[in-house]
């Protein structure tokens, strides 16, 4: 007899999510068709002097704004029952605020291809923020440097509860807040392209937290109770092995090094604030440079409130390891030196199409197994794990190995170390604008040709690997009746 007499009602199984992921900048073209205002990225692909290899835009891109259906029916081929998609800020609120208006025709982009996925049998998950922040928001108040914006991204989120809540129920706030907040206002490799790695990334992080914890609580309190939907966050980092793996001083920096790319963001969201580790070396370093308080700000007791337990599910993205060496840096430099860490990869690590991606389809299984443990073994859905190569042929034996090898990590912490996953998705759908790569690394699973102005798709050989796979994982998955070890309540 099976033991679930006690579970509630509302304990229903639900299926695992197999998917496959894209973001509206990367895909959808029609960059000031229909009313949509400027991005962040739409200005800085056009800056002088800025180095997109390529020196391309997204401009174009695959068309999805207009080939949304081929879209939706390349999914169908492929099997999925869900689609990661983000929705473009400026689209539906071309000035960035709701006082600036509302542009109904974006919005009803997105009301089309919600309802051509429903009608065809996938779960959409949305993503809010996939990094194209419009243009008016920076050049206002330099965007996620200012609080300014908090106010701004909840009236943003809420429209979009309003008008899909409905029909949506899996919502990610931010894509990767590390990404943008270090490349785009660190390293300035992104847009909006500012460089200050001092003090810069610490608010432009806190920023996007504080917003992140409002857009949560407000799903909570006005729409959950009758949307029934889940919001979450997703979080890039590495799985960080010591470099010298009898060293102790390194073994530590490796956990510091996660704390310092996952949980600077996870530790808020879980536990209501930073790592410890970040407040004291951060705070030290300060003090040593003679700055009279903390590069890192601080958060009030309201703000810890309405951040601890601010997420639903874990969104996991996750491409590849790195290895951690202790070593004293200096106090002023910021972020890399703050956490007195040199950074490497294993030189016997296969690569990739991108030279950060290093195939090590463990750390998946170690990255998981690590931010299960420390968060509590929340449900955890991988929102996006792929990777490249430089022609974007269709005969991609190698990228058929790399899920094969990735994909089966992440059943081994599912299933042999009881991580609580519910979801995987394949990123991506289809070869796209690679931000400052442009179009020379190619991570889709169906091939576009940016050659012909029509952009036609092409299933790659890993397409139909992915397609046979979770077709044969759906008919193994127990019936809908019996509760799984990856059912969210
Ligand atoms: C994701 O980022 C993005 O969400 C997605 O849009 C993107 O297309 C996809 O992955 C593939 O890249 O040497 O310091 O410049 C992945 C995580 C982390 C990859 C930062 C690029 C640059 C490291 N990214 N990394 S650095």
């Amino acid at each position: 007899l099976m033991l679930i007499s006690s579970a509630p009602a509302q304990c229903t199984a639900e299926e695992f999510l197999w998917g496959t992921a894209t973001s509206a900048y990367q895909i959808e073209g029609a960059w000031d068709v229909d009313g949509k205002g400027m991005s962040i990225w739409d200005e800085f692909v056009r800056r002088n002097g800025t180095t997109i290899k390529d020196n391309s835009t997204a401009d174009i891109a695959c068309r999805s704004y207009e080939k949304y259906k081929e879209d939706v029916q390349l999914l169908k081929q492929l099997g999925v029952n869900s689609y990661r998609f983000s929705i473009s800020w400026p689209r539906v609120l071309p000035n960035g605020t709701l006082a600036g208006g509302i542009n109904e025709k974006g919005i009803q982009y997105y009301v089309n291809l919600v309802d051509e996925l429903l009608a065809n049998g996938i779960q959409p998950l949305a993503t809010l923020y996939h990094w194209d922040l419009p243009l008016t928001l920076q050049n206002e108040f330099q965007g996620w440097e200012s609080e300014q914006i908090i106010p701004h991204f909840v009236d943003y989120a809420k429209l979009m509860f309003e008008r899909l809540g409905d029909k949506v129920k899996w919502w990610l706030t931010f894509n990767e807040p590390w990404v943008f907040t270090v490349l785009g206002y660190g390293l300035g490799a992104h847009a909006p392209g500012t460089k200050d790695l001092v003090n810069t990334v610490y608010i432009v992080s806190h920023n996007l937290l504080r917003a992140h914890a409002k857009a949560y609580r407000l799903y909570e309190k006005d729409f959950k109770p009758r949307q029934q939907g889940k919001v979450g966050i997703t979080l890039n980092g590495a799985y960080v092995l010591p470099k010298n793996t009898s060293s102790e001083l390194d073994k530590k920096a490796a956990q510091r090094s996660m704390e310092f790319s996952f949980s600077w963001y996870s530790d808020p969201v879980y536990f209501g604030d930073y790592p410890e580790e970040m407040k004291t070396r951060i705070g030290n370093k300060s003090a040593a440079a003679g700055l009279p308080k903390s590069r890192l700000p601080e958060f009030t007791a309201e703000e810890k409130a309405e951040l601890k337990g601010s997420s639903d599910f874990f969104g996991l993205n996750y491409y590849t390891s790195s290895l951690a060496e202790h070593k004293i840096l200096s106090n002023d430099g910021g972020y890399y030196d703050d956490q007195d860490i040199v950074s490497t990869m294993d030189p016997s690590w296969p690569g990739s199409g991108s030279p950060w991606l290093k195939v090590t389809p463990f750390g998946i299984r170690e990255g998981i197994k690590w931010l299960s443990a420390r968060y509590d073994n929340p449900p955890l859905v991988v929102t996006e794990n792929g990777v490249s190569d430089n022609d974007g042929t269709t005969s991609d034996q190698h990228r058929i190995d790399f899920y094969r090898e990735y994909i089966g990590n992440v059943t081994q912490a599912k299933n042999e170390f009881k991580c609580n996953v519910v979801g995987y998705f394949a990123w991506s759908l289809m070869d796209n604008f690679e931000w400052a790569e442009g179009y020379t690394e190619y991570f889709g699973i169906v091939a576009v040709d940016f050659n012909d102005p029509e952009r036609p798709r092409t299933l790659k050989d890993s397409a139909k690997w992915y397609r046979d796979f979770i077709a044969a994982e759906m008919t193994t998955q127990a019936p809908a009746t019996t509760p799984k070890a990856g059912s969210i309540v």
